[in-house]
């Protein structure tokens, strides 16, 4: 997806022109994908520009700089500022997509990650549907991937490690390659894991269910526990739930969720449609009200938005 540029970048501190945030091509983390990341969404408010669990994503991005050994030269509260900062002075009242970013920067050469330095950006810009306008109304197509999600003794699932993000890549181009809008990977065992970029649900018997990030070698996202405690609030059962395909083949709902992408309803699975192939009712309802309340709509979760 095409970036829109914006102003300033936030760049180990200080803020730089957009076009300045530049770094050298011998940056560790270009040649061995050393970084972690976060990916952050800000929604217009009646309060002005909000962002939508801060400090659930920046205490992330330290847990994934702590599984790397990546020693980061802020603090939680600082990164949080950091963030804030970035939206404020880039000025965008119909709210952004915010990425931090912590990487190896020049100065070391060779897999030894241990001495190069830590660099810390952090970018902001419009961004529309991850899936299109398309998918978020009607639903997506997906395909199961011939490329398993990691192991995670072989990549630590629980980091949001920027190397990682080959293995989505590849199932990323296989599905879209084979006319499919997004891939579903399974883990080694064969069971679902996640997305490229999502978590995922099913709902059957109206119940709500999703595979336990760590058991599934998934991200643990931000968005899934939203909606888990959406779901929960709602007065839906919810439960955590190892699945294999066939349970997707067999929902009577499934959907996506990530702070990119946000509630997505999956239309098919490997051509099968899901349910009657059109978003469920209880799809629809959980992802009008995260809509609501990442807009601030909702009393009750006011105390997942900081207003920039
Ligand atoms: N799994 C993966 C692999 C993943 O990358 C994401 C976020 C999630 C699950 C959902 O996590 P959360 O955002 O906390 O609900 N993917 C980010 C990056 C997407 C990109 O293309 O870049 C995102 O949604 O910001």
């Amino acid at each position: 997806m095409p970036i829109t540029e914006t102003s300033k970048i936030w760049m180990d501190g200080t803020l730089v022109d957009w076009a300045d945030a530049t770094t050298h091509v011998l940056s560790h983390g270009l040649h061995y994908g050393t970084g972690a990341f976060e990916g952050v969404r800000a929604y217009p408010t009646s309060r002005g520009v909000a962002v939508f669990r801060l400090r659930e994503h920046m205490a992330r991005l330290l847990r994934s700089c702590k599984i790397l050994m990546i020693e980061v030269p802020f603090t939680l509260d600082e990164l949080c500022d950091a963030v804030l900062e970035t939206v404020r002075v880039n000025d965008l009242p119909g709210g952004c997509y915010i990425r931090p970013l912590v990487y190896l920067g020049y100065g070391e050469m060779g897999v030894n990650p241990l001495n190069a330095p830590v660099r810390v950006a952090i970018a902001a810009w419009p961004w529309g549907a991850y899936l299109g306008d398309e998918g978020l109304a009607r639903g997506v197509r997906m395909k199961i991937s011939s490329w398993q999600r990691h192991d995670p003794n072989a990549m630590p699932t629980a980091a949001k490690g920027t190397g990682m993000y080959l293995n989505s890549g590849l199932a990323k181009i296989e599905a879209i390659k084979a006319g499919y809008d997004e891939a579903i990977m399974l883990g080694p065992d064969g069971r679902i894991s996640e997305c490229t970029g999502e978590n995922l649900f099913v709902v059957r018997n109206g119940v709500v269910l999703t595979p336990p990030p760590s058991i599934a070698g998934a991200l643990p996202g931000i968005t899934q526990e939203t909606v888990v405690s959406i779901a929960s609030d709602l007065g839906y059962e919810v439960r955590f739930e190892t699945l294999i395909r066939t349970d997707l083949y067999l929902a009577d709902e499934a959907f996506l969720t990530g702070t990119a992408a946000e509630v997505v309803p999956i239309a098919s699975v490997d051509d099968r449609s899901v349910g009657d192939g059109r978003p469920g009712p209880i799809t629809s309802r959980l992802q009008e009200t995260y809509f609501q309340a990442v807009r601030g709509e909702l009393e009750r979760y006011q105390g997942w938005l900081t207003v920039a």
